[in-house]
């Protein structure tokens, strides 16, 4: 479906307002919201449950129903605020989700999708929420329909969700931007990865940052057992790190983590501040994007991580937007106690043949787990 026919859809249900957080599958959505909303009516907070959350204030302040966006993998930030805010049996609030389907049973996808996409629908029937699939075939008449129950779920201040399937909505129109920067973030990571050392352990974030950690170790050392890849449970990278930097203080441990990442779980620096954990040195890749799903903006180009990181009580904070830059903080972070935060200022982008880890998740957490003992 023509994406400009969707929105019309959803306008025609007085719906003024767009939250959401960035998914692939919703990226013609995502393009087209940024080309065609001013920032008032398309908003990207850091977090699906903070989506929810500024949907409900909208509704409480002027009665006006709000459309919220995901993946499916956000339906578990978005959870608390659904079942312990809007749900019917707590404020009653309505709302209109729009679901991107990763993992959608019997289709091809990554090992973080699959179990999410199991539980998807089932999610929403658990929670009361009426839902449509929106698929390739949905025309314009079926969606008109879906729109009418849409209508009368929302009129009874309930929710209703349309969960999207891949390749479902079209867009002509990219949306495009330019964050200034010049240092490739694959360049950067092989800049980290080159200076490692036989005891140090990396935790990386969900989406290309990982994908490109694992390619760049291995074509560097032909494999990556000092890795371990957070495919999913987008922002929890620098405290699955800070556990494993916590029980391992004779390794240096670096998290290499992205803005939108960080943002979405940003208290969890004030945390990793007050461990004062040694040993722990977190990396930001900050391209001011959700670049991995279609680079649509995280608006962080007036926050600096360093200066926040030092604020929270890092030990020592660093930036750099070149290789050299980044080499002679990661000497300096080697030299002195955590933990650390290193901000590097990246490009946007990534290799168009950027592949995926050919190993199972369990496979990267057995020869990761292996490194730590020693084995
Ligand atoms: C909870 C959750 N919400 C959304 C996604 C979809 N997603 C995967 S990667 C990504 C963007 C990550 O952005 P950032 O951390 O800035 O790294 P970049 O891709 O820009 O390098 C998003 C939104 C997800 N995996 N999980």
């Amino acid at each position: 479906m023509e994406i400009k026919n969707f929105i019309n859809g959803i306008h025609a249900l007085n719906i003024k307002h767009f939250i959401g957080v960035p998914d692939s599958v919703l990226k013609p959505l995502c393009d087209y919201l940024n080309l065609h909303e001013t920032n008032k009516q398309h908003m990207v907070p850091v977090n699906e449950g903070a989506a929810v959350a500024l949907a409900a204030g909208y509704y409480l302040g002027s009665e006006q129903i709000s459309c919220v966006y995901m993946q499916n993998s956000g339906m578990g930030n978005a959870l608390n605020p659904i079942a312990s805010l809007i749900h019917q049996k707590v404020y009653d609030i309505p709302m209109l989700f729009l679901i991107g389907y990763r993992g959608e049973p019997n289709q091809k996808d990554e090992p973080q999708h699959i179990f999410q996409g199991e539980i998807t629908c089932p999610l929403l029937e658990l929670l009361g929420i009426e839902y449509a699939l929106i698929d390739k075939e949905t025309d314009q008449e079926a969606y008109q329909s879906l729109l009418n129950r849409a209508k009368d779920c929302l009129s009874a201040n309930k929710q209703f969700a349309f969960v999207i399937k891949k390749g479902a909505l079209k867009n002509e129109q990219k949306f495009d931007q330019d964050n200034g920067f010049t240092f490739k973030r694959e360049d950067a990571i092989q800049t980290i990865l080159a200076q490692k050392q036989s005891s140090d352990l990396y935790i990386t974030t969900t989406g290309k940052i990982s994908r490109e950690a694992y390619e760049q170790s291995n074509a560097l050392y032909g494999e990556h057992k000092q890795l371990f890849l957070t495919v999913g449970s987008m922002g929890h990278a620098s405290m699955i790190a800070q556990g494993v930097a916590a029980v391992n203080p004779n390794r240096r441990v670096f998290c290499i983590d992205g803005d939108g990442a960080a943002l979405m779980h940003m208290g969890s620096m004030d945390f990793i501040a007050n461990m004062r954990t040694d040993n722990l040195c977190h990396i930001i890749l900050n391209n001011n994007a959700h670049e991995s799903v279609g680079g649509m903006p995280t608006n962080c180009q007036n926050t600096s991580f360093a200066d926040t990181a030092k604020v929270f009580g890092y030990a020592h904070v660093y930036c750099a937007a070149s290789a050299d830059e980044l080499t002679a903080a990661l000497k300096q972070a080697r030299n002195n106690k955590g933990p650390i935060m290193i901000e590097v200022k990246v490009a946007l982008g990534a290799r168009e043949d950027l592949g995926r880890p050919k190993e199972s998740a369990v496979m990267n957490k057995q020869s990761f787990m292996a490194t730590v003992k020693g084995e």
